[in-house]
């Protein structure tokens, strides 16, 4: 029988368990609560149709995220609204808590050209695909930040195996170095596709890692969204005092594929899945407001539904868009195209007919 590492029961905590007490945040009223409750139906919501639009052929595949949605939803509730949002394609509908549509979410995974937003619209980077390679991205924005001495920061977000590849380094030192106002938030969910995080590090917590390039770091319950948010406010108040970056790693266990392309039978410890079921984001942070007597069933139900509507409203709205013209290959490429351009985009449409 597979146990839970004890190094993981010392993760920093609000939400109780049948062993710990829940603690209280200060500064935080019913409004906030809600609406970080609403934030996390939202993620949910979009999260599981999406698994369903794509058994129905409605998206492409698709990088699921259930479970992961205190990570997204508490640490996005301790920023304003001009801090920047740097997510990988684990985070893909982060910016719906920016106001997004959810069709645009929708045609980025459907492949479509109404899923490329304009960043500064919402102050959300594009999705990032490639493993690492927003952190130095995300630290270039926090210096320039820094610079202009603007009070926002940054946050970008990335997985345990993001750990072990170049530019994560490069951008982690390079926000130290430069005292950058940037949030490196880790979701480290054990795994990188198949391979464990023990195959990725020989230290003993990715948190570690934030000693080398002399900034903090904590190391939270990433299933907790209070004790994520509560770590993300210490970080982002630090950014804005001008302290510079800080290291979040926040601690799960994949309860889903990685992707919809993804068989985990053959790798996963599905013990410590179920455990994690157990656990899950959602039911504990409920459990939460039923015990301080803010959520009762009917409102529940209302929020549910909204989300459930937001989801038709949006995946109708995707699926109305035109398919992109073969010409959109060649658009916004070259400032001036090559001549060969013009026969090669005819000959495209001879052969698409
Ligand atoms: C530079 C780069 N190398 C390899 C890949 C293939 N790849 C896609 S997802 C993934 C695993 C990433 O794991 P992790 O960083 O832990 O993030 P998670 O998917 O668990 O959120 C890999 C290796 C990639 N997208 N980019
Ligand atoms: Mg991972």
């Amino acid at each position: 029988m597979a146990q839970v590492l004890p190094a993981e029961r010392d993760l920093r905590r609000v939400i109780g368990d049948d062993e710990t007490p829940d603690r209280e945040l200060d500064g935080l009223d019913e409004r906030f609560y809600l609406d970080l409750y609403r934030s996390l139906i939202l993620l949910r919501t979009y999260d599981e149709r999406s698994v369903v639009y794509h058994r129905q052929g409605r998206i492409g595949t698709y990088a699921i995220y259930w479970n992961h949605e205190a990570m997204q939803a508490g640490s996005v509730h301790a920023l304003e609204d001009d801090d920047w949002i740097f997510p990988s394609y684990r985070e893909s509908a982060i910016g719906l808590l920016r106001g997004m549509p959810v069709s645009t979410v929708l045609s980025w995974w459907r492949g479509h050209p109404e899923g490329w937003w304009n960043p500064a619209d919402y102050n959300v980077a594009s999705i990032c695909v490639p493993i690492g390679t927003h952190v130095p991205h995300a630290a270039g924005m926090a210096w320039g930040m820094r610079l202009k001495k603007s009070p926002s920061c940054a946050i970008v977000y990335f997985g345990d195996g993001a750990t072990s590849e170049g530019s994560f380094h490069e951008g982690a030192n390079f926000a130290g170095v430069m005292n950058a106002p940037l949030v490196l938030f880790c979701n480290n969910n054990q795994w990188a596709i198949s391979t464990p995080v023990s195959a990725q590090t020989r230290a003993e917590a990715l948190v570690d890692k934030a000693v080398g390039y002399g900034i903090p770091g904590v190391r939270v319950d990433g299933s907790d969204v209070l004790a994520v948010y509560e770590a993300t406010r210490d970080a982002v108040a630090r950014a804005r005092a001008g302290d510079g970056p800080t290291f979040i790693e926040a601690v799960t266990y994949r309860a889903a594929p990685h992707a919809t392309a993804d068989d985990p039978k053959a790798y996963i410890d599905q013990d410590r899945v179920d455990d994690a079921c157990r656990r899950e984001c959602l039911c504990r942070y409920e459990g939460y407001l039923r015990r301080l007597g803010l959520l009762g069933e009917e409102q529940a139900e209302e929020i549910r539904a909204w989300a459930a509507e937001l989801m038709r409203e949006g995946i109708a709205a995707a699926e109305a868009e035109p398919a992109a013209g073969p010409e959109l290959l060649f658009a916004n490429a070259f400032a001036d195209p090559p001549a060969s351009f013009a026969s090669d985009l005819e000959e495209l449409r001879r052969i698409l007919g």
